[in-house]
């Protein structure tokens, strides 16, 4: 029993080890990949239980990234969502991932891509503050800060995906 007991402890360390090379060898380039998330807004729930979450991320980096997901205290789940036009009405699509080319720039706005914050677990007020964690598949974990803004203001602090991308706007 003993015996067993140390093979684990032993193979426990093993593991560590190789998680700590990985961990380091992610960082041999930090050069390449610089996310930075700016303008992070959340208009104030109009139901109590849900808001939608904008921001804009800049990739100044030479690595393509993508945003996997995003996290708060302030609700129980953050979806990741399109707006999408389908024959005159506007439906929500989630999303797995929203890449963020290398050089490039991605921003969420009304009418296109936004975070939903559902199951919120506090009210939110405008010019409330709170942390959101959003994880990107190579910059692993960046913290921004979130405002809570007037409905009213979204158009000007944020505007509008069209406006924004006019690019992509459908
Ligand atoms: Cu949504």
């Amino acid at each position: 029993m003993t015996n067993r007991t140390h093979t684990i402890r032993h193979h426990a360390i093993l593991v560590l080890a190789v998680t700590t090379a990985l961990a380091c060898a992610s960082r041999e380039t930090p050069e390449s990949i610089d996310l930075e998330v700016s303008q992070v807004f959340v208009t104030e729930p109009v139901t109590g239980e849900r808001a939608a979450m904008y921001f804009s991320v800049t990739n100044n980096g030479d690595v393509d990234d993508e945003l996997l997901a995003v996290s708060t205290m302030a609700a129980e789940v953050a979806e990741i969502h399109r707006t999408e036009q389908e024959g005159g009405t506007m439906k929500m699509v989630p999303v797995d991932a929203l890449p963020v080319p290398a050089g490039g720039r991605v921003d969420l706005a009304p009418g296109g891509y936004h975070v939903m914050l559902l199951e919120l677990t506090q009210n939110l007020f405008p010019n409330d503050r709170f942390d959101v964690t959003l994880r990107f598949r190579h910059a692993g974990e960046v913290v921004a800060r979130a405002r809570v803004i007037r409905h009213e203001d979204v158009e000007e602090l944020v505007g509008s995906a069209a406006q924004r991308n006019p690019q992509d706007s459908r």
